[in-house]
């Protein structure tokens, strides 16, 4: 009797791990499943087509699942509402002067390859939040006001936009009445004693700053110069999961061994000869939050690795970046019309200079001279 009494307590007690067991599971499950929502929740968000979807702390709460169900958006979704009128789009005529597609099948965008009435109805239905990360440190707040003027006029206008500004000098960030929809966010950061401080310190400030604050809000990132103006309209056609732009000076380099990538085995951002697709800016770049996140994080920490190596790479955070983009291919590439420079005449496959940089004194204007 005492043996049988032992058997069914070593029994409910094998019963009890067993449950404990499968609980534990479901509910470390659980918390993976909800950790992946919450990371892709951020442009889960209701479209005009669900008014009934409240914007509250409330849709916090819901899984991915739950909210696309209701209809809301995913990246890479290309919705447009109905009843839009625009030119019927032709499988014959087009830019026959450029190519306008990578070898990895990305749209390589120049004007006349989209029609902006239809790229800008996609994203705006979409209605995301957009972050472009500019750093003004030194001399460089006197270009905040021609950048953040033309910004207004010519940037992802009827978008929501927020000019994330990291300086040293907030005294200097001028009063910028903006449009319906843009805002200013001043980042504070130390002053520097070498302009390439600054350049690569972009890349931790970022990080940092995307960390504690951009991440709740914004859904999209661009990180761009600020000695630079737009000239033209920047809309939609701009925004996908990860964006580059070919940098003016060798988009028509037939060589790749001739790119400026580094070349010097010890730096993190070393590619061999025979490698390479195209030579991208670091003037401009842009992408879905989480992807841009990753990208500007890795420029950090590679930069910091070679840092403890002894070494700085070429062209700084845009060696890293150019590495980067071999190996993990932007989903969209932007022609130099996204970044071309008042130092050069407008060749005439440039049809539309969207945006620009402008001209400097180097020596002047860097806390420790020229290049
Ligand atoms: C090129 C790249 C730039 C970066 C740099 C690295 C272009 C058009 N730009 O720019 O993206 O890769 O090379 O060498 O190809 N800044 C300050 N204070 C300073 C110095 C820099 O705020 O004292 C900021 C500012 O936002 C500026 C940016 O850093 O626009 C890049 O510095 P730059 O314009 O002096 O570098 P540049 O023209 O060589």
């Amino acid at each position: 009797m005492l043996q049988r009494v032992e058997m069914m307590r070593n029994i409910s007690r094998t019963h009890v791990l067993i449950i404990l067991t499968l609980l534990l599971t479901i509910l470390g499950a659980t918390y993976i499943y909800s950790g992946d929502a919450i990371s892709s929740f951020r442009f889960c968000e209701p479209c005009e087509d669900n008014p009934q979807l409240p914007l509250t702390d409330a849709m916090k709460d819901l899984k991915v699942k739950d909210c696309l169900e209701n209809g809301a958006w995913r990246i890479g979704d290309l919705k447009m509402q109905t009843g839009l009128h625009y030119a019927q789009p032709s499988t014959q005529k087009g830019r026959t002067d450029v190519n306008s597609v990578t070898n990895w099948n990305a749209p390589l965008v120049w004007d006349g390859t989209f029609d902006p009435v239809v790229t800008d109805a996609i994203y705006k239905k979409m209605d995301p939040r957009v972050a472009v990360v500019v750093f003004a440190v030194g001399k460089y707040t006197r270009f905040l006001k021609g950048f953040l003027e033309s910004g207004k006029k010519y940037f992802l206008v009827g978008f929501r936009v927020t000019y994330y500004i990291f300086t040293d000098n907030e005294q200097e960030v001028p009063k910028v009445e903006l449009g319906s929809g843009q805002k200013i966010s001043i980042i504070t950061i130390p002053s520097a004693k070498r302009w390439q401080e600054v350049v690569l310190g972009r890349m931790k400030w970022a990080t940092i700053t995307i960390d504690k604050q951009i991440r709740n809000e914004a859904d999209y990132l661009f990180m761009m110069d600020i000695d630079s103006v737009f000239y033209n309209p920047v809309g939609g056609e701009s925004l996908s999961q990860l964006s580059a732009v070919l940098h003016r000076g060798y988009y028509k380099n037939t060589n790749r061994d001739a790119f400026p990538y580094e070349r010097r085995p010890l730096s993190e951002a070393y590619i061999p000869a025979g490698e390479g697709d195209y030579y991208y800016t670091a003037a401009v770049w842009g992408g879905y939050l989480e992807e841009m996140y990753k990208l500007v994080k890795y420029c950090y920490m590679k930069s910091e690795e070679d840092k403890k190596n002894g070494i700085e790479a070429v062209w700084q955070e845009e060696s890293h970046l150019n590495k980067y983009l071999l190996y993990n291919k932007p989903t969209k590439v932007l022609s130099p019309e996204y970044l071309w420079s008042d130092y050069d005449a407008v060749p005439a496959d440039i049809r539309v200079k969207r945006i620009s940089q402008l001209i400097k004194d180097y020596k002047e204007v860097r806390p420790n001279g020229g290049h």
